[in-house]
């Protein structure tokens, strides 16, 4: 079997417009038995350079050693990280979206499932345009069924911020064709410093505080975000630091880790491959999706996604957005039911009211 390698699904031209890759997305989601069958996509967004592909690197081990028993899947102690690209920089590695280009299949009760990485730019880059990031991000979320979304330290309010921002676009623009934006959300906390107890047990903690932060606020800042972590299909996991030789090394072995870290992600990439098989992309109704079904989803609606205008420039800005929306779902944008309508939000409720002075009326 070809070993595969990173394709990218989502490109950005000069002025930060997003073009999908029809063919690539195709090669993931409809060939070698995909098109047919159900799929679990797992994605990762989050802050730019904070170990999102790296991590995706490691699940590859596992996908690729399904039969390996405790750490044997993690590979040699020297045995250097390769798949997405990853790397010590203080620019930006990861531009666009990319999937890896094999699947892996995992039995389940009802038939095989095939299992997709997706890995996806960091979205709080200063140099590149705010409304890029949100959008790229939120495409990513709509590709998946399982997304982890990568925080540095703790959760904190810009995290939560973005993740408002992510659902709001997803929500509007998945909407037309029937999907949801989260199925699963994984808070994965890195460098955690919140806690003395760490994985999953600690990350229990930290939502539920996390949770009762947001609630505690009159009125709610982010209240997509809390509703999506309020959800029990929502989980948040701490990993400590995995030591100075990685976090400045290029070779991101085993023998560079630091004993916690290594026990941690071991733990963490063991659950997450265990439970892939559970997690199948489905549409808003629960009716499950063949790899076809869903690529023709994010064909017609990253048309939708390239026009879309959130307005978001900074995490306070009002938002107006224009949305085209098919007349049925199975109408792509172009047809002649399709309408333009634009919708009134803010990117936090505090802002709302500053605004209200300022309504845009539909067009
Ligand atoms: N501090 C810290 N560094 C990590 C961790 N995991 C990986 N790294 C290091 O972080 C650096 C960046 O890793 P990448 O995987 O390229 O990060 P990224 O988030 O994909 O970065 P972008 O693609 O630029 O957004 C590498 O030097 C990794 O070794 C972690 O848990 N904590
Ligand atoms: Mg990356």
């Amino acid at each position: 079997m070809e070993p595969g390698r990173p394709v990218q699904l989502v490109r950005l031209d000069k002025e930060g417009g997003l073009t999908l890759d029809e063919e690539a997305l195709s090669r993931c989601l409809e060939q070698g038995g995909v098109g047919d069958a159900p799929v679990c996509l797992v994605s990762i967004i989050g802050e730019q350079r904070q170990g999102k592909s790296f991590l995706l690197n490691y699940l590859l081990r596992r996908l690729r050693s399904p039969e390996a028993r405790d750490g044997a899947w993690m590979g040699r102690e020297d045995e250097p990280l390769e798949g997405f690209e990853w790397r010590v920089d203080e620019e930006r590695v990861t531009q666009g979206v990319w999937a890896w280009s094999q699947p892996f299949w995992v039995p389940t009760e009802g038939g095989k499932v095939a299992v997709l990485l997706v890995d996806t730019e960091g979205s709080m880059d200063l140099e590149r345009n705010k409304e890029t990031s949100i959008k790229l991000c939120a495409m990513s979320m709509l590709l998946s069924s399982y997304q982890i979304l990568n925080v540095g330290c703790q959760v904190k309010d810009p995290d939560l911020e973005y993740l408002e921002m992510f659902l709001q676009v997803a929500e509007v623009v998945g909407e037309a064709y029937g999907l949801e934006p989260v199925q699963h959300l994984d808070l994965l906390v890195r460098d955690s410093s919140s806690s003395l107890v760490l994985g999953a047990q600690g990350g229990e903690q930290h939502l539920r505080h996390v949770r009762q932060m947001l609630a505690a606020m009159s009125p709610c800042r982010h209240p997509k975000a809390l509703e999506a972590l309020s959800r029990s299909s929502s989980r948040c996991y701490l990993m400590p630091f995995p030591g100075k030789r990685i976090s400045t090394g290029n070779q991101g072995t085993l023998r560079d880790m630091d004993e916690d870290f290594r026990d941690s992600l071991r733990d963490y990439v063991t659950a997450l491959v265990g439970s892939a098989g559970q997690h199948v992309r489905r549409d808003r109704h629960g009716e499950l999706l063949t790899g076809t079904q869903l690529a023709a989803k994010i064909k017609n609606l990253s048309d939708v996604m390239k026009k879309h205008r959130s307005g978001f420039s900074s995490p306070c800005q009002p938002v107006t957005q224009h949305v085209w929306l098919p007349g049925k779902e199975s109408e792509g944008p172009g047809k002649q039911t399709g309408r333009i309508s634009s919708v009134y939000r803010t990117g936090s409720v505090s802002c709302t009211r500053a605004m209200s002075a300022e309504r845009v009326p539909l067009l």
